[in-house]
């Protein structure tokens, strides 16, 4: 329990202490901890802006030696792509990922219908070699993840479970506060709302067989395990992940620049729960997204400039091989409706959203440092 942990009487804290002491910490976390650290003192020392990406989907195991979870959609596009674009605005980048998701720059050759080696040739001497007609694509983007590499501008840690994803978040923001107002959180990762606490998880593989599965407990319902099966059916019942996001203000990372996402299906409620979680988290800037547009618009709402949508310009691709193409269309990346877009988003957009994204962003950082320095 730390300190700061002790001291806080207030019903969030509770219930982030109480979370952090009954699910236990990652096995990975110190290791994590020794790299983040050595991470942002550097930065910190060369006077450069770190930020934090989160990205992909958290899981929710049903078993302690996980057999079955619970997952959602996020394959960390949002995320990879945005870490690329905080590196062009010179940001250090902690990419705080679900394992297996898209990675930056090698998101480009990886998750696709086709695989890397499609991008290759044997030429005549009998070794492999990037095919002619991706060689400017991929130098692209080489350059750019050899000139990471060699600052060491990009830290790449990652989770698997909801729990892991909170104990890294909360750590590593931590870490973070000598950085002040110079770190940033950016939070893309798709969080679970639900989860089964450590105490009300089984050991092994819930059993289909009733012969088999485990006898419910005869004492109350929270004692019993959270997924279970009665008689043929799988029971999943799944209590709620504890708010953390004003935790996230308030105790972690008081004095860092907070942007998260909020995402929906219904396009009637995104900007009203947008607007809602801006005044429930204080953060300084809340991205409404919606889940079929999310690559084509977005809804930036702070309380700096109000809401104002983020577009992709209309047009067509002049090609599409690695996401790295050139463009045929109008230039502009903003429209100011107030409204999501009734229009059919078809294929891929013209350009990554992130590219209008992430600068857009930078400026507001600047923004706020400026003022707070006066
Ligand atoms: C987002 O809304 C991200 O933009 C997406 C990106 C997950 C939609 P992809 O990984 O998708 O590119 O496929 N992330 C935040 C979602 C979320 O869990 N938000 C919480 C909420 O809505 C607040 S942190 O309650």
């Amino acid at each position: 329990m730390t300190s700061q942990d002790q001291q806080n009487p207030n019903p969030i804290a509770s219930a982030e202490l109480d979370y952090f002491q009954t699910n236990p910490a990652p096995k990975s976390l110190k290791q994590h901890l020794t790299l983040a650290r050595a991470f942002i003192q550097q930065h910190a020392e060369e006077g450069r802006k770190v930020v934090l990406v989160t990205s992909g989907g958290t899981t929710v195991p049903l078993e302690n030696q996980t057999v079955r979870y619970i997952d959602n959609f996020s394959a960390g596009t949002r995320g990879a792509t945005s870490a690329e674009y905080f590196l062009e605005e010179g940001y250090a980048v902690i990419f705080l990922h679900r394992q297996f998701s898209l990675l930056p720059f090698s998101r480009h050759y990886s998750h696709n219908t086709r695989s890397f080696l499609d991008f290759m040739r044997e030429d005549e001497d009998g070794r492999i070699v990037v095919d002619q007609e991706h060689q400017s694509d991929m130098i692209d983007v080489y350059r750019k993840y050899m000139a990471a590499k060699k600052d060491n501008l990009l830290l790449i840690l990652s989770f698997v479970t909801i729990t892991e994803y909170l104990w890294e978040l909360r750590e590593v923001a931590q870490l973070m506060q000598p950085l002040g107002p110079r770190a940033m959180f950016y939070l893309a990762a798709a969080v679970s709302d639900f989860f089964v606490p450590h105490d009300r998880m089984v050991e092994h593989k819930i059993q289909s067989s009733e012969e088999f599965s485990q006898q419910a407990s005869t004492e109350g319902d929270e004692k019993r395990p959270a997924a279970r099966t009665e008689g043929k059916s799988l029971i999943i019942d799944l209590e709620p992940v504890p708010k953390f996001l004003k935790a996230l203000v308030d105790g972690w990372a008081p004095d860092a620049m907070i942007v998260s996402f909020k995402l929906e299906t219904d396009p009637s409620i995104l900007v009203k729960k947008a607007k809602y979680a801006l005044d429930k988290y204080a953060h300084h800037l809340v991205i409404g997204n919606l889940l079929t547009t999310r690559k084509w618009e977005v809804v930036f709402v702070s309380a700096e400039e109000g809401t104002k949508w983020i577009r992709v310009p209309r047009g067509r691709r002049a090609k599409s091989l690695s996401g790295v193409e050139s463009l045929v269309g109008q230039a502009s990346g903003q429209i100011d409706e107030d409204s999501p877009s009734a229009h059919k988003f078809v294929g891929e957009p013209l350009v990554e959203i992130e590219s209008l994204i992430i600068p857009e962003i930078a400026a507001m950082h600047e923004r706020l440092l400026t003022a707070g320095s006066k």
